[in-house]
């Protein structure tokens, strides 16, 4: 059991989806995340003990690198792929309520904004580290998060944008949101903001980077 988990931990670290996939060169002919996670679950192991033992911690790993620059935007999206494939498998359990996730996290880019690479990256590290996600996708106005804020009582939302003439946007979509639902934590993130400018616009936390944001929803369930 230890082995396959192992296995399937390194080729999510290392962004191996399948067997046939070329991606990383010194995994080539092995299975990939997708075979490792079907052969798990046929072993008997547990989807929590799969999500546990090798998905979250290889996520963290990926986070840890990045956020340390010692990998980039293309190998963290070949880690999400291998990521999203083993999740291909698990989400029956998800639904099934055999697995319990941490919580719920809504996550949109900002109205005016289709700039969605870094929203995407976020969502599936906040996925990996054992979140359920409402992607709401770009161009997300305040109505459709408040709408989804409603319909998910008690979740986290997180807003990204791209643009400097999107960040008015984004102050704007925070006050609506305090302003009918204060308890409600917000996550900001994108190249153009940054802590002050989340002070400013009374968000709750500024992510730079996926893992930043993973640990403050950690703190936040925890
Ligand atoms: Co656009 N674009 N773009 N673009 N684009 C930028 C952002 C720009 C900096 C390029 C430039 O001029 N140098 C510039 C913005 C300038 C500014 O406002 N300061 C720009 C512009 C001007 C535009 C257009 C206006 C161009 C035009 O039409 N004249 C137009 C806008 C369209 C619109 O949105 N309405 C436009 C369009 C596009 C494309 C469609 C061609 C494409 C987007 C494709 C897509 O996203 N599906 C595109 C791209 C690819 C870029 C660049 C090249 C790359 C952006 C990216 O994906 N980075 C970008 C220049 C650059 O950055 N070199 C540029 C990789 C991604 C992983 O990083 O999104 O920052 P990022 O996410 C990071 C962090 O910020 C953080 O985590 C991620 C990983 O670390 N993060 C969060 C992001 N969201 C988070 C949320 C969180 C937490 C962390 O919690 C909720």
């Amino acid at each position: 059991m230890e082995e396959i988990l192992e296995k399937l931990l390194e080729a999510v670290e290392f962004g191996k989806v399948d067997n046939k996939s070329p991606f990383p060169p010194q995994l080539k002919g092995q299975d990939g995340s997708h075979e490792l996670t079907i052969s798990a679950i046929e072993t008997g192991i547990k989807p929590k003990q799969i999500l546990e033992n090798a998905l979250i911690p290889a996520m963290e790993r990926v986070g840890k690198k990045f956020s340390e620059n010692k990998i980039f935007v293309p190998q963290m999206l070949m880690s999400a792929k291998a990521m999203g494939a083993s999740m291909c498998q698990l989400k029956p359990y998800f639904a099934s309520g055999e697995i319990k996730t941490k919580g719920t996290f809504i996550i949109g880019t900002v109205k005016g904004d289709l700039h969605d690479i870094g929203k995407n990256l976020v969502a599936m590290m906040v996925e990996g580290g054992g979140w359920a996600i409402i992607d709401l996708g770009v161009y997300v106005g305040s109505e459709r998060y408040i709408e989804a804020i409603k319909n998910n009582h008690g979740a986290v939302v997180g807003l990204s944008a791209l643009l400097t003439t999107t960040m008015v946007n984004m102050g704007e979509i925070v006050s609506k949101i305090k302003e009918i639902l204060p308890e409600i934590k917000i996550i900001i993130g994108g190249a153009p903001v940054n802590d002050d400018f989340c002070q400013k616009i009374g968000a709750d936390f500024y992510a730079p980077d996926p893992q930043r944001a993973v640990e403050y929803l950690n703190k936040l369930a925890s």
